[in-house]
Parts: C-alpha cells; structure tokens; sequence
C-alpha cells in the first residue's frame, strides 16, 4: 500500500501571478512593502497586487520539522522520502522587490482571460484530461485496494470541476496546469502593456520557487507555517483537511488531521479568512487553499535561490498544500511536482506514466 500510494500527486491549481522586473528598475522606482495596485481585468474584475520589498529569508526545513511533518500531526506516512526535496535550511536572498496577486487566481479572473483570447486549456484539448472528485467514492480500503477519489473524467475542467456545488467566480480556479497558468500571466502582460499601463521592464509572470517561499514565510523567521510552528495557531487561518463533512456525506475526509473546522470540505473562496488568513507581507490562502504553481522546474536535491530549469524531462513544481492535505503538506517549504500539461485539480493522480519515484504524495492521513 504504501509504495502504491507514494506514487499520489497532491492536487495543485493556478499560482498566484507577480508582476516582476526583468530589468533592474530604475532608481527611486522601487515601492514600500504593502504598498497595493488593483490591475483592472475588464468586465469588472480586478485583481489586487501587494508589494514585497527585496530580502533575505531561510529556505527549507530542519530536521525537527521534517520530523513533525512524517508525525501523526503532520500526517506523512514516514519512510518515503517525501520530506527530502525541502532540503536543509539554508540562506536565501531576493534581490529584486515584485507584486505579487493578493489571493489565488480566481474562477472569475481566469475567466476574463477565457472570455477576451478564447484560450483552451490543456485538460479541454482533444486528448486532455483532469481529474475530479469522484462522488461515488465511498472511502480507502486499507485491507484491500486503495481507491482513490480522484478519477479522471471526460469534459471536465475548470469551467466544471464536479463539485456538488456552483463553481463561484470567487473560488480559486482549479483544474489548469502550468502551461495554463504561464498564459494567463502573458495575457496579463500583453494586455497591460497595450493599455500603457505596464512600466516599462515589467512582466508578469509566475514566481520563482524562491520568490513564493519567501512570499510564503511572510517576512518571518524560518518556521513550519508563516505564523509560527504551531498547527493549532492555524485555526481560521487556512483551509486544509479539517473535520469538516464531505457535501452530502456524513463522514469527513480520512486526512482530516486539523482539529477544527475550516469551513469548507472542498475550496473556499480565496482570502475567506480575511486578515487572520493573510501572512506578514499581506498574502492571503499561502497555506492551504490549492497549491500553487510556481516558475520553476523541480530539483529533488531542493529549490534553489534563482530559478531553475532542466531540458531533460521538466516538471513544474506546485506549492503551499491545498483544502484536502494533510498539515504536513501545508508548510511553507514543501515543493510537490507535477507534469506540464497536467491540469491539477486536487488530485492525486494515478497516471501510469508518473514517474516512479514521484516524491510528490498526499499518501498521508
Ligand atoms: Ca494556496
């Protein structure tokens, strides 16, 4: 069983887009840390950035965390390796300040995107494919074979993620992949600069993996989640596999493994938990919520300061944990990595060419 479910894919969703220099900015042009600017989308939906000065933060996770994280808090099964790719804590520095969105991409704003360039998503391509919450699922079957409840099903997408629920415009969009999200961020680019609203030498674009961990740990000191070390302190702060029933079940996920309810057995709508859920640079949903796709590619030996990127068999890499993780996968250093094309609903994926020592697993409950 575990080696079975070692080889699970957490889900993962749209990152949040950061509006970054591609070029060192001009002398006097930098803004403060909070500073805000609302990017206007059309048809009324905006999109809000939030500033993060340049800075020095600490990367990865000590011993003691990695520990927790294969606990019966943290949730890992332990004894996979899944903890290695977060590497030891090392010092990292980001030399230039970025927007970043305030919240997860949401269904609405990705929407506008659809709406103005009648962009296809990978999994609506001939042959393209998500994953969706199966309502027939009745549960894991330790003694015998684990069934997920992630299946793929034809026709659906971000536009229709068989919740048993509306697929509100405030949710954060699930069910695109990274080549999704990298459009959207050069729709953004492309549609700002033409409305001369887009400084000259800035681009938007996914962040780094070391941009959203920075990002991620809020100005603070290294430490399991951007407020502190402590799961119980998350409590209204983030949405993760809590006791919360399934829609018309009366049982709650197995992971359950926070103490409480967030609220939500599935998504919530992005920034729910309002200035409890933001972290100390103002981001909201950074743990839990969808996991975020970020620019890099993944290296098993464990992210790096400047982005990273192989020729040879890449795989995007998604961040922060999502609604139906374990707390272990919400912490602020944990990288998972996907397929490219590979739209991320939640799902764990069972996709027979996952390459078998897929590192990335919500195999813990
Ligand atoms: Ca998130």
């Amino acid at each position: 069983m575990a080696s079975s479910l070692a080889r699970l894919l957490p889900s993962g969703t749209l990152a949040l887009a950061a509006l970054i220099w591609v070029c060192e900015p001009a002398k006097g042009a930098e803004p403060a840390q909070g500073d805000t600017k609302q990017v206007d989308l059309g048809g009324g939906v905006t999109l809000e950035l939030v500033y993060l000065p340049p800075g020095e933060f600490t990367m990865g996770s000590t011993p003691e965390e990695k520990a927790w994280a294969v606990g019966p808090e943290g949730g890992w099964i332990p004894g996979t390796g899944r903890e290695k790719p977060e590497g030891d804590p090392r010092p990292a520095r980001i030399k230039q300040g970025f927007w970043m969105g305030r919240t997860e991409v949401s269904v609405g704003q990705f929407r506008r995107f659809v709406e103005e360039t009648g962009f296809v998503t990978d999994a609506e391509k001939p042959g393209g494919w998500t994953q969706c919450f199966d309502p027939e699922w009745d549960g894991y079957h330790y003694t015998t074979q684990v069934v997920h409840p992630w299946k793929r099903m034809p026709g659906k997408s971000w536009r229709d993620p068989n919740w048993a629920f509306p697929n509100l415009d405030v949710y954060p969009v699930v069910c695109v992949s990274w080549n999704d999200d990298r459009a959207f961020c050069q729709w953004l680019t492309k549609r700002e600069r033409a409305a001369g609203r887009l400084p000259e030498g800035l681009e938007y674009r996914l962040p780094t993996e070391a941009e959203w961990e920075y990002a991620c740990r809020g100005g603070r000191p290294r430490a399991f989640f951007w407020w502190g070390d402590e799961l119980e302190e998350g409590e209204g702060r983030l949405n993760i596999s809590a006791c919360d029933f399934l829609p018309g079940r009366k049982k709650t996920w197995p992971l359950g493994k926070a103490p409480w309810s967030d609220g939500y057995a599935f998504v919530s709508p992005v920034d729910h938990y309002g200035e409890r859920g933001r972290n100390g640079f103002g981001l909201a949903d950074m743990c839990g919520g969808v996991w975020e796709f970020v620019l890099d590619h993944f290296d098993p030996q464990g992210a790096h300061e400047e982005a990273y990127f192989v020729d040879k068999d890449p795989h995007p890499v998604c961040r922060g944990g999502n609604y139906f993780d374990v707390p272990g996968n919400a912490r602020c250093a944990v990288p998972c990595f996907v397929l490219p094309a590979h739209p991320r609903h939640r799902g764990p994926s069972q996709r027979r060419d996952d390459p078998p020592n897929q590192v990335s697993s919500t195999h813990d409950w």
